[in-house]
């Protein structure tokens, strides 16, 4: 009877864990079909954020960003390609930012970086 309940709980954890890995490693989850038509602005989207990682050879950014009205996202931690590594040169883990996302061939891409706090 104990164990049973035991086991009970572990599994009712283990799914609370697996829902609530929101954490993404890149945008591509955020593709669902016919998001990223009509509604999606043209212009740039300006998002605010915190620095997690920087990621040069992947040409990534680790952010730990505020929800995106203009996407419908939550806040998450996710990971966000840059449209010139050089802007990693820019900023290092924990700087507070506001960052500029575009889309190009591949998706969405930040544009533009801005430090908000060091
Ligand atoms: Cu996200």
């Amino acid at each position: 009877m104990k164990n049973t309940m035991l086991l009970g709980v572990a599994g009712m954890l283990g799914i609370a864990l697996a829902g609530g890995a929101h954490a993404a490693q890149d945008g591509s989850m955020h593709m669902a079909p016919g998001a990223s038509m009509g509604q999606a602005p043209a212009s740039a989207i300006s998002v605010a954020g915190v620095v997690r990682q920087v990621k040069p050879e992947a040409g990534k950014l680790k952010i730990a960003h505020e929800p995106i009205a203009a996407l419908h996202w939550p806040a998450m931690t996710m990971d966000f390609r840059v449209k010139d590594k050089a802007m990693l040169k820019e900023v290092s883990a924990g700087d507070k930012i506001t960052f500029e996302l575009g889309r190009d061939a591949s998706g969405l891409v930040i544009t533009r970086i801005e430090k908000t706090a060091k």
